[in-house]
């Protein structure tokens, strides 16, 4: 059902001279656009809700986005990944879904160009994606049903995409989540700028100068053979699953960007690295920053739920190590960036990247700690499924 118009401006007058306007007019919309406005918080794209007038006075929202460059340089890919995705699940999401609701962002085409649904203007790459309705997403899990949502949430994604073969879908970001690469990134930036040594700063440095060989676990069981290559979402954060407004169940995992051939276990590592810490990722009180082993038992059972079937015993053997890493890496994505100049996440305030690093890497101490413990409910979960 469209939502309704009430509160709208009534027409585009509001509108005129805003360049927005012009943007996301080159796309083929379901009806005349009547509001933009600034949404979410991506910490690489710029995103914006569009609001246009269908028939009879009803509103529809779409999503219109500036693609970072420097990011995904070839946008022409990113795009292909996402419409080869929508192709795949709309072909399997009867044999995969029985009954429980999905949706897919899809992405619109630009005016006279059936076959292309992204624009360039003086070098910026934008494109419109439908939203899903009547759902809603959240920084921090509320409950135990929710965590429980959001790994079958992933559970679902992935059960759709495994059976698409990787060979189909392009390397978008060459490197994403490969964690020896973000550790040289480290000591070049390291190298070559003047941050000043605070003792965070410093803490930092031992911390990742602690856990080097960490870094290797996935890779090397990559190149060993024992892990393969499915399509990942690559992004699987909390705030990227939505959640039905009336049922509370996940319906849609947005933000498909970073769609490509990887490991089920980035995927993993980041869901419930992102979904266990209940002060969420922005929290300035880092030294609170705890793992809730009660919200990742729920994530995991929701996700085995949907993906025991897909699950190879070495992929089990290796969930804790995705768990511990995937923190440990965003950790040392966001000090590296630190220590570059704020060149990839964007940020607000001065610092910020600094603190993210101390928040990921406090969470990182909580799931080493509770090694024996995530061990123990991986291995009771698997014997359950
Ligand atoms: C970035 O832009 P956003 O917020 O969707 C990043 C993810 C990080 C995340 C941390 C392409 O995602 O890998 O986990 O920030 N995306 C990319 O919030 O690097
Ligand atoms: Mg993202």
């Amino acid at each position: 059902m469209p939502e309704t118009n009430a509160g709208l401006p009534t027409t585009a007058r509001d509108l005129a001279g805003d360049p927005l306007l012009a943007i996301a007019a080159a796309f083929v919309l379901p009806g005349p656009v009547v509001e933009i406005s600034p949404l979410g918080s991506g910490n690489v794209n710029d995103t914006y809700r569009v609001r246009v007038r269908l028939q009879d006075c009803q509103a529809d929202r779409l999503g219109l986005q500036r693609s970072n460059t420097r990011v995904f340089p070839q946008p022409e890919l990113v795009m292909a990944n996402i419409l080869r995705l929508g192709k795949h699940v709309q072909a399997h999401a009867g044999a995969v879904l029985s009954g429980r609701r999905w949706e897919v962002p899809r992405l619109l085409a630009v005016r006279d160009q059936p076959d292309r649904c992204w624009l360039e203007l003086d070098g910026e790459v934008w494109r419109t994606i439908t939203y899903v309705k009547g759902c809603r997403s959240c920084d921090v899990l509320e409950d135990r049903h929710q965590a429980r949502e959001l790994g079958r949430g992933l559970g679902t994604f992935h059960a759709l995409i495994s059976d698409l073969p990787v060979a189909e879908l392009a390397d978008t970001l060459e490197g994403f989540h490969i964690t020896p690469g973000y550790l040289v990134q480290f000591e070049r930036a390291l190298h070559t700028n003047n941050v000043p040594l605070t003792p965070q700063a410093a803490h930092c440095i031992a911390f990742i100068r602690d856990r080097q060989r960490l870094a290797f676990v996935l890779e090397n069981a990559k190149a060993a053979g024992r892990l393969r290559l499915r399509p990942i979402h690559g992004d699987p954060k909390l705030n990227n699953v939505m959640f039905d407004r009336a049922t509370g169940e996940a319906i849609a995992l947005v933000d498909l960007d970073t769609i490509k051939p990887g490991l089920v276990h980035y995927d993993i590592g980041d869901c419930l690295r992102s979904g266990c810490n209940r002060l969420g990722e922005e929290t300035a009180d880092w030294r609170s920053v705890h793992f809730d082993l009660d919200l990742c038992e729920a994530i995991l059972e929701g996700y085995l739920n949907r993906a025991a079937a897909f699950l190879s015993e070495a992929d089990y053997d290796h969930l804790f190590d995705a768990i511990r890493l995937i923190a440990f890496e965003l950790g040392l994505r966001f000090f590296t960036d630190h220590l570059a100049g704020n060149f990839y996440f964007k940020t607000d305030h001065p610092g910020q990247n600094l603190q993210r690093a101390l928040v990921q890497f406090r969470l990182t101490e909580s799931i080493e700690t509770q090694e024996g413990a995530i061990r123990a409910m991986i291995e009771g979960l698997r014997a359950a499924t």
